[in-house]
């Protein structure tokens, strides 16, 4: 049946023209004539989650995978609530997230109707942007206008409500929303000048990478450019893979809390250029690197929105351009005349010391840094690995050794329920690649479910979840503040080998360190896997096993 003229369909057109090819939903009845807009069509794939959250997240990997909005179509009230943290994780982030939320009729606005939620109020303080459409003739603009402050600048997540007779309204036949030509904000030549000079004259210069530069051909020209100009790379907070950590220029990323010695060492830089990262309070080490009453380093500063310069440390030089775009004009530099190579290889002495395997030995399961130990050896080089929030994970930030085209998809917002929902999607985007998820089992059990779009979709993904029965970071927290009196960090879990089962999954016990024999044979398998680990706490607690 030809579809007549909606709001509905509009919106779909305008998603399809922008080059959205998924959605990710959780369905309401506040946005059946979105709905309706999307059956039986061929150029956009709807994927049907389990909840708002694991479509928030869904969205949010997927639009890490291809550079465009991430989409993810909610009901309201409840459903919106569900759908919070991925507005929150890609606020954290900088990914673009269009979450379109279903409301009550416009007649109802503002009236407490049933499952009402002013959005604007409720997502005011992390979404950059939420509009309500309450006129069928101003969805066109509001949609430019959404995908635009969603992808521009640092990106975020953009909220639109959508009032359920506006989507079945019918409107004029017109042609969906044009993608407007990309807003290209070019260097100023003299400060492009002056950086060249500096590069040149700096006998211990420091590039800090961030995620402007995950963009199509980011990655490749940080490393042409690292390369024709000997710079050391730093990469910013769970950003593992924008450089090759095995390059003899990596210098390592920036964590929770860097050693000591790094840190020294990297606050003996002459010039920290940052491009494309924040300089928020991880990647600072809390607003301490730069050391903001710096003499003798110089700091410039290239990002895409000049909204992200100078919050928190004054730049010597401030550029708002894409960093591709300053690489670009840096161009190749002339004949070297400062040695670098002392310098380069104490960063890559000292990156290599803090990436060393330290596992202990213990009695109550397996450390479960032998596992990444283990996937830092055996990850095949197209993988995608995606990793929750957890103790398990911290070890794989150290060790695993990323290269291009490997990815790690890993909220820089620490939200927990993030690793299945972004290996799914990454199945879906990626087909041919072998996509791999650690999770804790306080993380698989918030989002583990939508394993159910795994199986739905046959995706073949490799799931490796660290059983330990506990909240493990926390725990580590509690036990260096309040030792020996655990309180809330403790669970009862259920059986995992039947849940990997129940979602139609292979399942593999990992008990003792022999075990983990098996692992390569099932990261190149063909099919899905569901490695349960069952992982000790004595490794990670302070102490003589945890150290
Ligand atoms: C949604 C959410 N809730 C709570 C937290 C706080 N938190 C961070 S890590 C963690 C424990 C994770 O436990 P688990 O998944 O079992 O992994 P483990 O730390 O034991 O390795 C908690 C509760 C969070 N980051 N995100």
């Amino acid at each position: 049946m030809t579809q007549a003229a909606t709001a509905g369909t509009l919106l779909v057109d305008t998603l399809v023209a922008h080059g959205i090819d998924r959605i990710f939903c959780v369905p309401g009845e506040s946005y059946l004539g979105l709905l309706d807009a999307l059956h039986g069509r061929g150029d956009i794939d709807t994927v049907v989650c389990r909840h708002e959250a694991g479509a928030g997240f869904m969205a949010l990997a997927d639009a890490r995978l291809t550079g465009r909005p991430g989409v993810a179509c909610v009901s309201r009230g409840p459903g919106a609530s569900n759908a919070a943290i991925a507005v929150h994780t890609a606020q954290q982030d900088g990914v673009p997230f269009l979450l379109l939320v279903g409301q009550v009729a416009v007649r109802d606005l503002r009236r407490d109707a049933f499952q009402e939620i002013d959005y604007g109020r409720m997502f005011g303080g992390i979404a950059k942007w939420t509009a309500e459409v309450a006129d069928p003739a101003r969805l066109a603009e509001t949609l430019l206008r959404a995908i635009q402050v969603a992808a521009t600048g640092l990106p975020g997540p953009v909220v639109l409500a959508l009032p359920e007779d506006v989507l079945t309204a019918p409107v004029p036949p017109a042609a969906p929303v044009r993608p407007q030509a990309p807003v290209r904000a070019a260097p100023d030549a003299g400060d492009v000048e002056r950086l060249r000079g500096w590069l040149a004259a700096a006998s211990r210069p420091l590039v800090l990478a961030g995620s402007g530069l995950e963009c199509a051909g980011g990655r490749a020209a940080l490393k042409a450019f690292a390369e024709a100009w000997e710079l050391p790379v730093l990469v910013s907070f769970r950003r593992q893979d924008l450089f090759d950590n095995a390059h003899p220029l990596y210098a390592g990323d920036m964590g929770l809390q860097n050693p000591a010695p790094q840190m020294a060492l990297l606050h003996d830089a002459d010039l920290l250029l940052v491009l494309g990262a924040r300089l928020s309070d991880i990647t600072t080490q809390n607003y301490s690197f730069p050391d903001p009453a710096r003499r003798s380093m110089r700091l410039a500063h290239v990002h895409a929105d000049p909204a992200v310069i100078g919050t928190h440390f004054a730049a010597d030089l401030a550029v708002a351009a894409p960093p591709a775009a300053l690489i670009a004009a840096l161009g190749v530099p002339g004949a070297a005349s400062v040695d670098r190579t002392g310098w380069i290889a104490c960063l890559a002495s000292e990156r290599r010391r803090i990436a060393a395997p330290r596992i202990p030995t213990v009695t109550d399961g397996v450390p479960f840094e032998a596992v990444v130990e283990a996937v830092a050896r055996h990850l095949p080089p197209d993988a995608i690995l995606t990793l929750d929030a957890g103790s398990f994970a911290a070890s794989a930030y150290r060790i695993i050794p990323f290269a291009p085209p490997q990815r790690l998809l890993a909220p820089i917002s620490g939200a927990m329920g993030f690793g299945v929902p972004a290996a799914v999607a990454a199945g879906l985007r990626e087909p041919g690649r072998t996509v791999v998820c650690m999770v804790g089992d306080g993380g698989f059990l918030m989002t583990g479910y939508e394993l159910a779009v795994a199986m739905e979709r046959r995706l073949p993904l490799k799931v490796v979840v660290s059983v330990n029965g506990v909240y493990g970071s926390i725990r580590i927290h509690q036990e260096r503040q309040y030792p020996g009196r655990p309180s809330g960090t403790g669970f009862a879990n259920p059986d995992f080998a039947l849940i990997g089962r129940a979602f139609g999954f292979p399942v593999t016990h990992v008990r003792t360190l022999d075990d983990l024999a098996l692992l390569p044979g099932l990261l190149r398998s063909a099919g899905g896997e569901f490695i349960v680990v069952e992982t000790s706490v004595a490794a990670v607690l302070p102490g003589p096993a945890g150290g």
